[in-house]
């Protein structure tokens, strides 16, 4: 008899429903964020019309999140993540580094790789690994190794129900519950540390994001992501629903062709901590790493896009350092729209560039008859063919995360680009030896649905006439 195996989509929605759930329990003002951007997806429906403005279960599944984060501190805790992940049909896609951007970690995100997944179900985890090697202080670094070593994230049953799993080819009806309910409890949050007050004061002192990372049991989510139809009115919002909005919005300014991805957050909030120490007092402290983040999402952006992209966003941090003062926030939106001011913004000129991945199809009424006469007459100018409108272009969505590169480029000055590259180069190695396989590239997966759609054109004008 073989068990009834489970579809991964359908897993993925559960367990990122129970991951809602429960960081909307732990993290109240996470749970007023999702209400805000409800309450604004519904208002910007309304606004256009859209008769789904009421439904409120409509409008909870296009605000589902998007995304969470977490931060992991050893290679086999990696390990062990990318194999549950894949369960749950989530692949390490693209590689980014942190370090250039002084965070002593390197990440990537496990998320599903076709369009068709995506949209059954877009739950992605960012997934940092601490390089404890960059703690500089010695004993702390051997410590912090020590910590580490001593740590399994995974509890028996689990690591059983991914063996089984595996090996079964798939999750089986019959283990499913089981094996989201200990999925999730591996991203709760511990309010009591690991490590004693002096260990917590010292990592921290090391940096924030290491003190988070090796202070506690598990590696807790420390944000989720739903989805905004207008990020900017949630952004305006969130103060008058009391959460403490970060100062601007990040990535890209607001356009009539959204490219990437914008995103905003409230800050992270303070958190009562405690520790037992040798004499089994309680000491607190207030740590500070989890918070509530929105995002809305843009194009795929080709690599040539990509570059227009970091030195847009340099030239507006470049003009506009930010403070924390708040006028800062409206004179780096003016800089930010300012600078963007070179990218096109029109989709013909964007496709001329090819600065953005598109998807081709025959315009409705084109017939392939047509097309293979306009190929013949002028050759197959994809970009030419769409001004004329035999063909329709479609952009890509966007289904990564914001690229960190440009800050890191511009902040170390460090001149010698081949050393740069060949330094970037090895990391990605060291992460991917870590994570046990290499990571997927974005870009190829874009570069792929755009190509796939040109052969099927091709495909199209191979037929003869009388068939097609
Ligand atoms: C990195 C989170 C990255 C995003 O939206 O860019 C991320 C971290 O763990 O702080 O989630
Ligand atoms: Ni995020």
């Amino acid at each position: 008899m073989t068990a009834n195996i489970l579809g991964k989509s359908q897993l993925r929605n559960r367990f990122a429903q129970q991951m809602s759930d429960m960081y909307r329990k732990e993290v109240p003002a996470y749970s007023e964020l999702v209400e805000l951007v409800e309450r604004t997806n519904g208002e910007v429906l309304r606004v256009k019309g859209d008769r789904r403005c009421d439904n409120s279960e409509y409008i909870s599944s296009i605000s589902q999140q998007c995304h969470g984060a977490i931060r992991v501190g050893k290679p086999e805790e990696l390990r062990g993540l990318r194999r549950l992940f894949a369960l749950y049909g989530m692949y390490p896609v693209n590689f980014y580094d942190l370090v250039p951007a002084g965070i002593p970690v390197f990440s990537t995100a496990f998320r599903a790789l076709t369009e068709s997944e995506l949209n059954q179900s877009p739950f992605r985890i960012f997934c940092s690994l601490l390089r404890v090697e960059l703690i500089e202080d010695s004993v702390l670094r051997r410590k912090a190794g020590d910590i580490l070593a001593n740590r399994s994230i995974f509890t028996p049953k689990l690591e059983q129900l991914i063996n089984a799993a595996e090996a079964a080819g798939g999750v089986s009806d019959a283990d499913a519950d089981d094996l989201i309910s200990l999925s999730v409890s591996v991203f709760q949050w511990h309010q009591k540390a690991l490590v004693d007050a002096a260990t917590y004061d010292h990592l921290l002192n090391s940096h924030r994001l290491v003190a988070d990372i090796v202070s506690f049991k598990g590696p807790h989510i420390n944000h989720l992501t739903p989805r905004a139809l207008d990020i900017d009115a949630v952004q305006r919002a969130m103060p008058s629903a009391g959460l403490n909005a970060k100062l601007v919005i990040e990535g890209p300014p607001a356009r009539r062709c959204p490219i990437l991805l914008r995103q905003t957050a409230f800050n992270a909030l303070e958190e009562r901590v405690t520790f037992e120490d040798q004499s089994y007092s309680v000491v607190e402290r207030l740590h500070r790493a989890r918070f509530g983040e929105v995002e809305q999402r843009g194009v795929a952006l080709t690599p040539a896009g990509r570059t227009l992209y970091d030195v847009c966003l340099s030239q507006a941090k470049a003009d506009c350092p930010l403070t924390t003062e708040s006028d800062d926030a409206a004179r780096y939106q003016v800089a930010l729209e300012r600078a963007f001011a070179k990218f096109p913004d029109d989709w013909q000129t964007l496709l001329e560039r090819k600065l953005v991945y598109f998807r081709f199809t025959l315009s409705k009424g084109t017939k392939p008859t047509e097309l293979t006469h306009y190929r013949a007459a002028s050759g197959l100018d994809l970009a030419r063919a769409v001004r004329d409108g035999l063909l329709e272009a479609e952009p890509i969505v966007y289904q990564d995360f914001l690229p960190i590169s440009a800050a890191g480029i511009f902040q170390s000055n460090l001149g010698d680009e081949n050393g740069e590259a060949h330094e970037a180069h090895s990391s990605q190695r060291a992460f991917e030896a870590a994570l046990g396989e290499p990571v997927r590239l974005s870009d190829t997966i874009y570069a792929q649905l755009q190509a796939e759609s040109v052969a099927e054109l091709e495909r199209l004008l191979e037929l003869p006439s009388d068939v097609a």
